[in-house]
């Protein structure tokens, strides 16, 4: 590395790295490269940011990125979290997306039939838990984007076969995973050079005749390192235990607005981070909102109904607002 970069540069460096969507690489890239001094010290360099420019710019075309998070393969999150269905061909990652959600992926008994991420929403309760299908972790072509999905994700859900020996999935989906620098923890970690992900695993095919004893071995070797579940998408058992887990793991609550003297909605929560406050629920509605609030009334968590409290009143699930402003 030239020892003479000015200081922008490594700030562009850092939004290539950090850099959600390919337009936004690409930018940091030709930004790197409008600084870089020419000499035959940074030929090497600079021929390398040419070439990934390049790389990027045929990789925008051929999926058609129309701009800043417009790339297929980003999933925007909706309801009230999101978890990605991870696992090798033929686990049944596709079965349960289309068990759980209106979704209708593509379910074969041939592998790689998934190649685009496919969302899905599952009704819990009162809410929707967004599920994405995605192509087996092994396959070569989606290498280059799964990463983004896992990192923009709330939860991993590991979804192993219980036909098959459920420690050597779990092995080489965990191998996996560590290529693409996600590592899932339960319930919360933190690794700087790692992206640490929630994770609970799903041992799907319990319909099928002599699997307890795979899903023995996983429970005594991994039972205390994850949330374990056991489901069969064809037959539907464990699916209500497994949406309750998801959303206990999402850690959000939900909470109802209402206006003075107007009966709040009861049917469509919001949804936020377990830990906020009556001043967040007013920002979500509207960003000028948490300043123009002067204070609130609960129903649910408070000492009684309707009573008054401050603006950094830390809410619980179910409560009731109202905003005086
Ligand atoms: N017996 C049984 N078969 C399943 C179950 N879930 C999926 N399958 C079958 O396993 C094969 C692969 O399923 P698919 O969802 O395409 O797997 P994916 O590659 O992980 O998406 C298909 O033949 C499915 O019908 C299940 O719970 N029980
Ligand atoms: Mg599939």
């Amino acid at each position: 590395m030239p020892a003479n970069l000015p200081p922008q540069y490594f700030a562009a460096e850092k939004r290539f790295r950090t850099a959600k969507s390919i337009p936004e690489k690409i930018e940091a890239l030709q930004t790197m490269l409008a600084i870089m001094p020419k000499h035959k010290g940074t030929d090497k360099l600079r021929a390398e940011l040419r070439s990934k420019i390049a790389k990027l710019t045929a990789e925008a075309e051929k999926r058609h990125v129309t701009g800043h998070k417009g790339s297929l393969y980003y999933v925007r999150k909706e309801g009230a979290g999101q978890a990605a269905l991870v696992g090798l061909p033929n686990a049944g990652k596709s079965q349960l997306v289309a068990a759980l959600t209106e979704a209708t992926p593509e379910v074969a008994d041939y592998p790689f039939t998934t190649r685009f991420p496919i969302m899905g929403m599952m009704p819990f309760e009162n809410v929707q838990i967004q599920l994405i299908d995605l192509p087996p972790v092994n396959d070569a072509d989606a290498q280059s984007w799964l990463p983004m999905v896992f990192g923009n994700t709330d939860i991993l859900v590991l979804v192993l076969d219980q036909a098959n020996d459920c420690i050597s999935q779990l092995d080489e989906l965990l191998g996996r995973l560590e290529q693409m620098r996600t590592t899932p923890v339960v319930p919360s970690g933190s690794d700087l050079e790692y992206k640490a992900k929630k994770a609970l695993i799903l041992a799907n095919k319990s319909d099928l005749p002599a699997t307890q004893n795979n899903f023995g071995e996983l429970e005594s070797r991994h039972g205390r390192e994850f949330p374990i579940i056991r489901v069969s998408a064809k037959d539907g058992s464990g699916l209500e235990d497994f949406k309750r887990k998801l959303f206990e793991m999402l850690d959000v609550i939900r909470v109802h607005t209402k206006t003075p003297g107007e009966k709040p909605d009861l049917t469509q929560p919001t949804t936020l981070k377990r830990g906020s406050t009556v001043a967040d629920v007013a920002e979500s509605i509207h960003k000028d909102f948490r300043t123009q609030l002067k204070h609130a009334r609960i129903w649910g968590s408070g000492k009684f109904d309707g009573q008054m409290v401050r603006k950094d009143y830390v809410l619980k699930d179910g409560d009731i607002v109202e905003f005086h402003i």
